[in-house]
């Protein structure tokens, strides 16, 4: 039996089968978990069927977190199909293209400055607390994926590393708001992967080379080990950790 029998999960972010959230969800339904999913517009609805599909759900509902009511409509919708939710995956980050290349300053904004937090780090916050009542009292935890960048000045990765910062801010206080109710809260720093996302990017295969000739391990991390540590984070194996940070980057953080 796996080590998430009987618990029911709820997976975001899911773009594409090489998207971090596709490796989590294909953890976690490995250890014994139902999940269920989301898309953000009808042009992603197709790929999250296929997600769905692959992993026996026939639960896909729309929520795209910019909206409001649609965050509040998902759990609506989720308490129809469940009477309880375990596990919260948030895989979202999204920053207008232009203000992830080139310097900082280059193509900063109030707007991109704006949407960068309000889509990858205010909507970790608003999906917390709009599931609250369908996890409170269960042992639940929720999940979010950040970057080295939030700590660290990085190339390219601008206002992406303020709102990665925000984040893990923010995985520290809804961990220590939610904990009276028996809800862990944690994010991974995963290393660079291929991804749509990633593909946004300037110089992305750079910083990938660059980690993998520099990383202890002299390799980049997959989705299935960003995976494997989701599932075991919202496992109750990790039953005594909240508010943190694990890193899944085969080492790169530790290196000066
Ligand atoms: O190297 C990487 N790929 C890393 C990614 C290293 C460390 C962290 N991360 C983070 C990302 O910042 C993000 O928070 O992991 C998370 C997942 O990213 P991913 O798996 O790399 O990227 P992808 O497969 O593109 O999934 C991100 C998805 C979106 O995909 P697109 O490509 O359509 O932007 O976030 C979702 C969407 O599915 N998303 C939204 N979902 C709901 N509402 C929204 C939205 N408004 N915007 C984006």
């Amino acid at each position: 039996m796996g080590f998430l029998h009987g618990k029911r999960a709820l997976i975001t972010g899911i773009a594409s089968q090489r998207s971090i959230a596709w490796g989590i969800a294909n953890a976690m339904h490995r250890e014994g978990a139902q999940l269920a999913f989301t898309y953000p517009n009808e042009r992603m609805k197709d790929r999250v069927d296929e997600a769905a599909n692959a992993f026996g759900s026939n639960i896909v509902l729309p929520c795209d977190v910019a909206d409001d009511a649609q965050i509040e409509n998902l759990f609506v919708e989720l308490g129809k199909h469940w009477d309880g939710l375990d596990i919260l995956v948030h895989s979202i980050g999204f920053a207008p293209r232009e203000a992830i290349q080139g310097q900082y300053l280059d193509n900063l904004t109030r707007e991109n400055f704006t949407i960068a937090h309000d889509i990858s780090s205010y909507s970790l916050a608003a999906l917390s607390k709009a599931a609250r009542p369908m996890m409170a009292g269960r042992n639940g935890s929720i999940l979010t994926l950040t970057y080295l960048g939030a700590e660290r000045a990085l190339s390219n990765y601008n206002v992406m590393g303020l709102a990665k910062a925000s984040l893990e801010a923010n995985v520290r206080y809804l961990a220590f708001n939610l904990g009276p109710e028996t809800t862990r809260v944690n994010a991974i720093s995963a290393g660079p992967i291929k991804t749509l996302a990633a593909a946004g990017i300037a110089n992305f295969r750079k910083m990938l080379d660059h980690v993998e000739e520099n990383a202890p391990l002299r390799r980049s991390v997959t989705i299935d080990e960003v995976g494997n540590v989701g599932a075991f984070l919202c496992s109750d194996l990790a039953s005594g950790i909240t508010g943190e940070v694990t890193y899944v980057d085969a080492g790169y953080n530790t290196i000066g």
